[in-house]
């Protein structure tokens, strides 16, 4: 890595250390981002798009991988019924902490995750009430929550993937908001792109117009500022191809202060 990247990536690991797993969930995960009585809420249009991306046929194998996991749960709830074993990951391990009290299910979870549950259910023509099927079904194919850095050329431990590779990667918010530039952000796609098997699916989420968000109380992450150009050519650059783009932007109630984020964008894309 030369010099200025080097000191650029260690500068966003040090911002890390403030992360707070409890205010970032209030921040996004609760209501108005995540209000499922609204049809034009965040989360739900995010939901959406994985569930579709998950169930028109063309993502399959065993495999998925959840890059930048953070403490959340809502980017696995569609896959982990297509595949039979999902890896969790995360750089912060306050972060992996929070997921494992969920996946152990013996409490002190920082977010109630039955309203996700619930909605996604929903989407896939089931009762509500079917959610607790769901989280078994999410505890049973979970088989790991692991420490990553995508900014290595090899992001996660050489064991913890087979050889050929994952059959599909899903990441939510993670590689904009861990790069000091659009340089670093494209780098860091291709080194996720080795994680998977070719022909494999990426399906990516992230933030657009976005220079900052709130980690915690006081806790200012700087973010790549991203438009729907940049994200397009910084994928093909790094070797996967575009299926599909959708945009969503935020409506004016939606911008509470957290950041200053404008849209977010949501990709279907190919390892050729
Ligand atoms: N995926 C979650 C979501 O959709 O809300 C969390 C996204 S959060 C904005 C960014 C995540 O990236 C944090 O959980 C943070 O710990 C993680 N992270 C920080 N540095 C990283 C790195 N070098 N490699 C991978 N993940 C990193
Ligand atoms: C995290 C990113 O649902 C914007 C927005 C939502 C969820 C998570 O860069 C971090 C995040 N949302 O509206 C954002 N900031």
């Amino acid at each position: 890595m030369e010099k200025g990247t080097e000191d650029g990536v260690a500068a966003m690991a040090a911002c890390y250390q403030g992360f707070d797993p409890v205010s970032y969930l209030q921040y996004n995960y609760t209501a108005p981002r995540a209000d499922f009585e609204r049809q034009d809420s965040i989360v739900p249009w995010k939901l959406a798009c994985l569930h579709r991306a998950f169930t028109e046929g063309d993502v399959s194998g065993e495999l998925l991988v959840d890059v930048g996991s953070g403490p959340t749960l809502y980017q696995v709830l569609s896959g982990c019924e297509v595949f039979g074993k999902v890896l969790l990951t995360d750089f912060l391990e306050v972060n992996r902490q929070e997921l494992k009290r969920w996946l152990q299910d013996q409490g002190g979870c920082s977010l109630d995750w039955t309203p996700y549950l619930q909605h996604v259910c929903k989407l896939e023509g089931r009762r509500p009430s079917a959610w607790t099927e769901k989280a078994a079904r999410l505890r049973l194919v979970v088989s790991d929550i692991l420490p990553i850095d995508v900014h290595c050329p090899r992001p996660l431990s050489p064991d913890a993937l087979p050889s050929a590779g994952a059959d599909c990667l899903v990441s939510c918010f993670c590689l904009e908001s861990v790069s000091p530039d659009l340089a670093a952000f494209t780098r860091a796609l291709g080194h996720i792109r080795g994680l998977l098997r070719p022909g494999g699916h990426l399906l990516l989420i992230g933030a657009l117009g976005e220079s900052y968000y709130l980690g915690g109380p006081g806790v200012k992450i700087p973010v790549v500022p991203l438009d729907e150009a940049q994200v397009c050519a910084s994928l093909k650059e790094s070797g996967f191809t575009l299926i599909r783009l959708e945009v969503y932007t935020l409506p004016q109630d939606m911008r509470v202060g957290v950041d200053d984020v404008t849209g977010v964008f949501f990709v279907k894309a190919r390892k050729d």
